[in-house]
C-alpha cells in the first residue's frame, strides 16, 4: 500500500512540476540555492526576509478569511491553523493548478486518505496542528488559497490573493 501511495505522491509531483513549476535560470545563474523553483503564483520565500505574517484558521469547513491582497515583491509568512475535526490544507497557486491539485486530491482519495504531505505551496495541517509556509509573491495577478480535500474547496475553503 506504501508503494501506491508513495507512487501516486511521484505521478501528483510530477504532474505538479510539469504543469506550474519552472526552474529559472535567472535564479540559477545568480547562485540564490534556495530560490531555484519559481512559479507563475511566486516562489517559496526566504524566512529571513519575511515582511508580513498572516494568520488563517481552518474549521469545517471554512477558512476565516476569503480575500487577500499582497504587494508584488512581498515576502509573507502563513501561520496556517487548524481548529478544525478534520485534516486541512492551505494551498497556494493559480486557478488552474489549484483544480489540478483537487483533481490529483481526488484520484488518491480513492486508493487511500492523503496526509501531512507538505509541497513548496502547500502546508497540511492535522486538528490541532498549527503549519507555516512562506511565500513571495514575485507576480502581479489574481490567485488563490484553497483546501483541495475532497469537497472542501467546493463548500468554501477557497479564497482570493491579489497581487498588485
Ligand atoms: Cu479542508
Amino acid at each position: 500500500m506504501s508503494v501506491s501511495v508513495q507512487f501516486v505522491r511521484g505521478v501528483v509531483l510530477g504532474a505538479i512540476l510539469a504543469t506550474g513549476l519552472i526552474v529559472s535560470a535567472p535564479c540559477l545563474a545568480a547562485g540564490v540555492g534556495h530560490h531555484t523553483i519559481d512559479t507563475r503564483w511566486g516562489t517559496p520565500g526566504d524566512p529571513t526576509k519575511v515582511t508580513r505574517a498572516v494568520r488563517i484558521v481552518a474549521t469545517e469547513i471554512k477558512f476565516d478569511v476569503t480575500h487577500l491582497a499582497f504587494r508584488q515583491g512581498e515576502t509573507v509568512r502563513f501561520v496556517f491553523v487548524n481548529k478544525g475535526e478534520q485534516a486541512h490544507e492551505f494551498m497556494i497557486a493559480d486557478a488552474a493548478e489549484q483544480a489540478e491539485h483537487r483533481k490529483a486530491m481526488a484520484e488518491m482519495a480513492g486508493m487511500s486518505m492523503p496526509s501531512g504531505h507538505d509541497e513548496r505551496n502547500l502546508v497540511d495541517a492535522k486538528p490541532g496542528e498549527s503549519k507555516e509556509l512562506i511565500w513571495r509573491f514575485t507576480r502581479k495577478g489574481r490567485f488563490q488559497f484553497a483546501c483541495n480535500y475532497v469537497g472542501h474547496a467546493e463548500a468554501g475553503m477557497i479564497g482570493t490573493i491579489d497581487v498588485r
